[in-house]
């Protein structure tokens, strides 16, 4: 958090591994949006299923930072989807085109 009280949060999104490494080159990320705690991304990112980081994938992870002008980003929080949850949910609502996952926020590593 800023000394305005506010963030400039960005997400990196990194498909994991069972063992949690990380499948690609770089992580994908978000636009960041300024001086906000409330901030809605709406980002999209797509992922080929024959590419071999989407077929390891067991976790999709969601990095947020707050970015700064002058030191290095802040690492304010994280949350990890397993991809057998998205599964499921498409598998038992094959005919709805998108879905909604509550993801828990964790501060640090368990
Ligand atoms: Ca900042």
């Amino acid at each position: 958090m800023d000394l305005n009280g506010l963030s400039d949060p960005y997400v990196l999104v990194t498909l994991l591994d069972g063992d949690g490494k990380s499948l690609q080159p770089k992580p994908d990320q978000t636009k960041t949006i300024k001086k906000t705690l409330n901030p809605i991304w709406n980002s999209t990112f797509s992922y080929s299923n024959e590419s071999s980081a989407t077929q390891n994938c067991m976790l999709v992870q969601f990095e947020v930072m707050d970015w700064d002008r002058l030191t290095s980003d802040d690492f304010m929080g994280y949350a990890q989807l397993p991809l057998s949850e998205v599964v499921d949910k498409y598998a038992s609502n094959p005919d709805v085109a998108s879905h909604k996952f509550d993801l828990d926020m964790k501060r640090r590593p368990e």
